[in-house]
């Protein structure tokens, strides 16, 4: 399962950090919120295209890139992220799940309606074509649900999985975060990759200290090497 901190070579701010600048003052849990958007769609709506216009300019990392070599390495690497960014997707990895939507696309609330979002500047917020409300961002916000199919391929995968890797998450957000106990009570290795401690670093069984970029190439060079072998 990967979080914030997996782009965050990519030169996308994690969620904690996000908020430089003119959303300084302003807490993402304040902001990602349906009542933040019913208050004052606007200053929500500026929020997500400065985003997206952070995230149009990221690139996948070595770290992202690592994980899709793993997936051809490996008979099966699934991905669970929490990242709206779709960079697993541009490094070329496949089986993402999308456990809180994606940042590029809009979707009317009533959900009769999702489209790419096309412009990253415009101020004005576009409207569904079906019934005329304020079309938001594609994304899971704090007190929503997770979508149905996302949670039950989560669950399923973490109930079948040998090794669960949490890289780059702070571990917070729940049911994300709750994840990695559905593979623990498999008996799956839990491996936990970030350079700070979080709520999950005293019962992994294997913590490295380190950004996803610099550990991730090296545990796929060392599967590359005994796969030779
Ligand atoms: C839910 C998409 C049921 C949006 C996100 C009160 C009311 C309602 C709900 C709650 C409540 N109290 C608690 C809850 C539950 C709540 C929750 O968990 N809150 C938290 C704050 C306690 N959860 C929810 O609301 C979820 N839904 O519960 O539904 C429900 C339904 C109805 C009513 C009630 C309940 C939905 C949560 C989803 C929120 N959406 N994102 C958007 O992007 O705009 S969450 C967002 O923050 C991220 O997606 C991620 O999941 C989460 C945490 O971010 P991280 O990815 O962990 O990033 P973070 O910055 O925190 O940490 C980065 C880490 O990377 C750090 O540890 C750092 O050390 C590390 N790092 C840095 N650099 C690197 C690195 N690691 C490796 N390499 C590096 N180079």
């Amino acid at each position: 399962m990967s979080g914030a901190g997996s782009s965050a070579e990519s030169g996308v701010p994690t969620f904690r950090e996000a908020q430089t600048g003119l959303w300084a003052k302003y807490k993402p849990e304040d902001l990602a919120t349906p009542g933040a958007f019913a208050r004052d769609p606007q200053k929500i709506w500026k929020w997500y295209q400065w985003r997206r216009r952070l995230i149009s300019q990221a690139k996948p990392n070595a770290g992202h890139l690592a994980i899709t070599k793993l997936q051809k390495l490996l008979h099966s690497v699934s991905i669970i992220t929490q990242n709206v960014d779709g960079l697993h997707q541009e490094a070329g990895s496949k089986s993402v799940i999308e456990f809180h939507g994606n940042i590029r696309y809009n979707k009317c609330s009533d959900g009769h309606h999702t489209e790419l979002n096309t412009n990253n500047k415009t101020e004005s917020i576009p409207l569904c074509p079906r019934c005329m409300n304020y079309l938001r961002p594609a994304v899971v916000w704090f007190g929503e649900s997770i979508p149905e199919e996302a949670s039950q391929q989560s669950i399923k995968l973490c109930e079948e999985s040998d090794v669960f890797f949490s890289i780059g998450t702070s571990s917070q957000v729940y049911p994300a975060a709750g994840l990695v106990e559905i593979s623990r009570n498999n008996n799956s290795l839990i491996v936990e990759v970030n350079p700070n401690s979080t709520p999950l670093t005293s019962t992994a069984d294997y913590v490295f200290s380190e950004p996803s970029g610099s550990f991730l190439p090296k545990l796929l060079a060392a599967l590359e090497m005994r796969k030779t072998k």
